[in-house]
C-alpha cells in the first residue's frame, strides 16, 4: 500500500518542503502542534526505524537535528521535542518512518498542550489543505529553509 508520505515525496501530493536529499526529506507537518513543526522522512517507505538500513537511520537523526537547529534559527525556538511513534501500537497514524521535530518558544506549555489535544483529534479525520494554512506552512518552512 502507498504511504500519503510517498505521495508527497513523490510530488503528488502538495507540501512544504524544508530539505531533500538521496536519502530523507523533511516537509511541514500539516496540522503543526507548535509553528514550526516538521516531519522528516525517509524516502524509503517502511513502517518502523528498525527496519531501516543504519546508515540511514543515522542520517534521519542528523537531518533532525539540523532542523531543529535551523527553527531556533530562523523561527526564535528555544528548544524542540523530537519524537518518533515507532510503530501502529505507539499511535503511529502513518505507517512510514518519520521523526517529528516540534519546536518549543518558552512559556508555551499551556498551548503546546492544548495544541496536542488538538492534533491528536485531527489524526482521525481527513486533513483539509485551505490557502491560509498553506501560506503559514510556506512562511515557516522559508524560514527553516533559509537558516539550513
Ligand atoms: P504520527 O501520528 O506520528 O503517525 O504522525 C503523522 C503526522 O503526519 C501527523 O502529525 C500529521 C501528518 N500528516 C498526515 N497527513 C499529512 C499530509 O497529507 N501532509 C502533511 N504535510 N502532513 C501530514
Amino acid at each position: 500500500m502507498t504511504t500519503i508520505f510517498e505521495r508527497i515525496i513523490s510530488g503528488e501530493l502538495a507540501a512544504s518542503f524544508v530539505h531533500q536529499d538521496s536519502r530523507c526529506v523533511a516537509f511541514m507537518d500539516i496540522n503543526p502542534i507548535t509553528r514550526g513543526h516538521v516531519l522528516v522522512v525517509p524516502r524509503r517507505a517502511v513502517a518502523t526505524l528498525d527496519r531501516l538500513d543504519a546508515i540511514t537511520r543515522a542520517h534521519l537523526w542528523e537531518t533532525a537535528n539540523r532542523i531543529g537547529r535551523a527553527q531556533r534559527q530562523g523561527l526564535g525556538s528555544l528548544a524542540q521535542h523530537l519524537l518518533v511513534n515507532d510503530g501502529k501500537d505507539a499511535s503511529q497514524s502513518v505507517p512510514h518512518v518519520h521523526i517529528h521535530v516540534i519546536p518549543r518558544y518558552g512559556g508555551d506549555t499551556l498551548h503546546t498542550l492544548a495544541r496536542l489535544a488538538w492534533h491528536i483529534t485531527t489524526l482521525t479525520v481527513p486533513r483539509r489543505e485551505t490557502p491560509a494554512r498553506r501560506g503559514r506552512l510556506e512562511a515557516a518552512a522559508a524560514a527553516i529553509r533559509d537558516a539550513l
